[in-house]
């Protein structure tokens, strides 16, 4: 994208190129190395333009546009392709859309606010501009009984990226990451699948990194860190994390990644009330297995395997 083009090369140049130096190494007008820089100013970026010296890109924008997620980013398949939308209902549902058109696998879809953000069971996700709202498009060779992994998978790796931010980030059992005991993260996996095959999986991913939110529950990256953080070296960081976590995965299987599950659990361990559709189990969460469900060993002695629910930690409990 000649755009784009042009603003790396500002970028690396950091001081002035002129308008004939950028078409030339471009082949384009004049005019139209003009009307990019023009659209680069309407998108937010700072460019100083000089009399006889050119252009000079002097700040960059808040947004977590392709140029800014792909610049730099040290991925193969996440995040070559980036649709970046302003708001939107759910990127979840964007992202469907695209892969039920056909797209390469790694496709991120992010937006800066949703209007209908998503939770699990017709929740709702709380989002505030300043986040990290996300979803990646997937298509793993796997059983769609096993796709539960994926949302595991995506928990190690959003803690290890927290963690590489300084953060002491822990797993809740499922879909949970925690900061302080309260909720920094939500993951949201939602797949295409016929009887055996998974046609895609819609991982959907969201941080509160400087954005507010509204809940006793819930806490963001700037609280904790107390300052504001980067957030495209947080999401290229957190998509380089994900591919290096899925590609194992698709090597190696689930068991690499189970074990980081358990270092990085806050579950396990712990007594836990886990209600599945109508039940409420009560018990203690003993182990998740192969593919991602909590095992619970209950009063009587019997333990129960629960694949999918919502699960509570009970005070005074102590990790093992
Ligand atoms: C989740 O559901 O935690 C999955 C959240 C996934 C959100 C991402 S954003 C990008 C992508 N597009 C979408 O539309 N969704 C995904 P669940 O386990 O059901 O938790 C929902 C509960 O978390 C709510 O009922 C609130 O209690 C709480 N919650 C809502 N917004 C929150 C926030 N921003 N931070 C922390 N907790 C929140």
């Amino acid at each position: 994208m000649t755009k784009e083009e042009i603003l790396n090369i500002l970028r690396e140049a950091g001081d002035y190129v002129s308008g004939e130096a950028l078409a030339e190494k471009l082949g384009i007008s004049r005019a139209a190395v003009w009307k990019h820089i023009h659209t680069l100013i309407k998108e937010g970026y700072g460019v100083d333009i000089a009399q006889g010296k050119g252009y000079k890109l002097i700040s960059l924008p808040d947004k977590l546009y392709p140029s800014e997620v792909r610049y730099g980013l040290q991925t193969k398949l996440l995040g070559r392709k980036v649709i970046h939308l302003n708001s939107t209902g759910s990127t979840n549902v964007v992202a469907r859309q695209v892969a039920e058109r056909g797209v390469e696998e790694g496709t991120v879809v992010i937006a800066e606010t949703q209007s209908r953000g998503k939770g699990r069971l017709g929740r709702k996700w709380i989002t505030k501009p300043g986040g990290l709202w996300m979803s990646v498009i997937l298509k793993p060779a796997i059983d769609p009984m096993h796709a539960p992994s994926i949302t595991l998978l995506a928990a190690v790796s959003v803690t290890k990226a927290l963690r590489g931010a300084g953060l002491e980030a822990v797993i809740k059992w499922p879909n949970d990451v925690l900061v302080n005991g309260k909720k920094i993260c939500g993951i949201l996996t939602e797949m295409s699948a016929e009887t055996d095959i998974v046609n895609f999986i819609i991982l959907g991913i969201g941080v509160n990194v400087n954005n507010d939110v509204p809940l006793e529950t819930a806490t963001t990256m700037k609280a904790e860190l107390g300052r504001e953080i980067d957030r495209v070296k947080f999401t290229q960081s957190l998509l380089e994390t994900l591919e290096e976590d899925y590609l194992a995965f698709k090597d190696k299987g689930f068991t690499p990644i189970l074990w980081s599950w358990r270092r990085y659990s806050d579950t396990l361990g712990r007594p836990v009330e886990v209600t599945y559709q109508d039940e409420v189990i009560t018990g203690l969460a003993q182990d998740v297995d192969e593919d991602g469900s909590l095992l619970v060993k209950t009063g009587d002695g019997s333990i129960r395997k629960i694949v999918s629910g919502d699960c509570k930690h009970l005070r005074g409990a102590r990790k093992i």
